[in-house]
């Protein structure tokens, strides 16, 4: 199983749009391992978003993280990384295929509603950044029927 680390952004919380693309996340059959309505600091937005320090947008995309809520995810199941990104669609939402979260509910460069780690290093620290309490372990009531449990989920 891959962890990976989905961020609503602010965008997504004040339109009203955390059912509907939660809901896109659970009916592809990822597990909620976490989740949390938090405001990002200064200080996390920062650590998040090191590797575009030095990027044009970076200023703009810290402010925008940093104001207003978001809810944090830490989403579970089989290459669940691509996964994600995959139901994401293309980084801006007039790009983005339809069908995809980014794809169907926005056109925005800049207000894109969602953040999905984009390699299992990337996941794990932005899990540890997010969740530094740890996940919360569960059995997932679904999992023999979101998977093949003699092929998919053999030891
Ligand atoms: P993705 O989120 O699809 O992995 P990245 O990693 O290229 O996209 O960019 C990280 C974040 O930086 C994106 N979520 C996006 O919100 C923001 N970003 C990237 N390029 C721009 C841009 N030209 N203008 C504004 N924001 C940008």
């Amino acid at each position: 199983m891959e962890r990976t680390l989905i961020l609503l952004k602010p965008d997504a919380v004040q339109r009203g749009l955390v059912g509907q693309i939660l809901g896109r996340f659970e009916q592809k059959g990822l597990k909620v391992a976490a989740m949390k309505l938090m405001q990002i600091s200064q200080e996390l937005a920062a650590k998040h978003y090191e590797a575009h320090k030095e990027r044009k947008f970076y200023p703009g995309l810290v402010k925008f993280m940093t104001s207003s809520p978001v809810v944090a995810l830490a989403l579970e199941g089989i290459d669940a990384i691509k996964i994600c990104r995959t139901l994401m669609g293309a980084t801006f939402g007039a790009d983005a295929a339809p069908g995809t979260i980014r794809g169907d509910f926005g056109v925005s460069r800049s207000y894109n509603l969602v953040h999905g780690s984009d390699s299992p290093e990337a996941a794990a620290r932005e899990l540890g950044l997010f969740f530094p309490e740890g996940l919360v372990k569960y059995d997932y009531a679904a999992i023999n029927w979101i998977y093949d449990p003699v092929e998919e989920l053999k030891k």
